[in-house]
């Protein structure tokens, strides 16, 4: 069922439980859409003109109608009790402690996602709105102890796999939205505000962090990977990262 729907590869812990949700969705639009059909084909027989060669204006009488509606909607209110809602509340309610997870900034701009890691410290260093540059896009003030040791990058985002990882996004500009497919990830970026996601990668591989909003004429080129590694390639890119520091 899942290839039919043409759904990207799962990549997260939580990917299957949001594409059983989409395969009982397309269920029950399969069950509407045929019933529907059928209706349809038998009202163009049943009301013909040779038929019923007088209007009648009363309209249909009668349970089954009603019956149906109340069906569909019993089946809607169960998706939305037992799968939606509970898969939501996991989402929103359940994030991981910051020392258990991989804290990262993520600030979107036109046309880029830049990438802000704590360092050994885990404080993430100061940032101001007069040092952004174009070598230095999060305006991060090197001169703030908290900022020493902290990672950027651009439109790259490595991660370690099996490890939750919580992102905070923030805007520069206008809203863009952090898509990643195959983590079945998609967080609206909104400027003024810092908007934390998590998910647990659970497949070592490359992916693409698609901006999944329209915010302005390059939008198709905002594009960016993630990398989820295994602990150990992890952390000798982590190590890299450290010894290309500025000093
Ligand atoms: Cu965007």
């Amino acid at each position: 069922m899942l290839e039919l729907l043409g759904l990207p590869r799962q990549a997260s812990t939580h990917a299957a439980e949001i594409d059983n949700m989409i395969v009982l969705v397309h269920w029950l639009m399969l069950v509407l859409f045929v019933g529907w059909g059928i209706f349809f084909a038998f009202v163009l027989v049943r009301f013909r003109k040779g038929a019923n060669p007088k209007a009648s204006y009363v309209g249909a009488h009668g349970k089954i109608a009603k019956s149906t509606e109340v069906g569909v909607a019993i089946v809607e209110v169960i998706l939305l009790l037992f799968y939606a809602i509970p898969a939501w509340a996991v989402r929103v309610r359940a994030f991981p402690a910051e020392n258990d997870a991989v804290v990262v900034r993520v600030v979107a701009e036109q046309f880029a996602w830049n990438v802000h890691y704590a360092g050994a410290d885990g404080k993430f260093g100061r940032r101001d709105i007069k040092l952004i540059t174009s070598d230095n896009p999060l305006g991060l003030d090197r001169t703030d102890p908290d900022a020493k040791d902290d990672i950027t990058d651009i439109n790259n985002l490595n991660l370690p796999v099996d490890r939750p990882v919580l992102v905070h996004l923030s805007s520069k500009d206008v809203i863009h939205s952090f898509g990643l497919v195959e983590m079945r990830v998609k967080q609206d970026v909104i400027p003024g505000m810092d908007i934390p996601v998590w998910f647990i990668p659970n497949k070592v591989g490359e992916y693409e962090i698609a901006c999944s909003q329209l915010c302005g004429l390059g939008h198709f080129r905002m594009r960016g990977f993630v990398h989820v590694k295994s602990d150990a390639d992890y952390r000798s890119w982590m190590a890299d990262q450290v010894r290309a520091l500025p000093k």
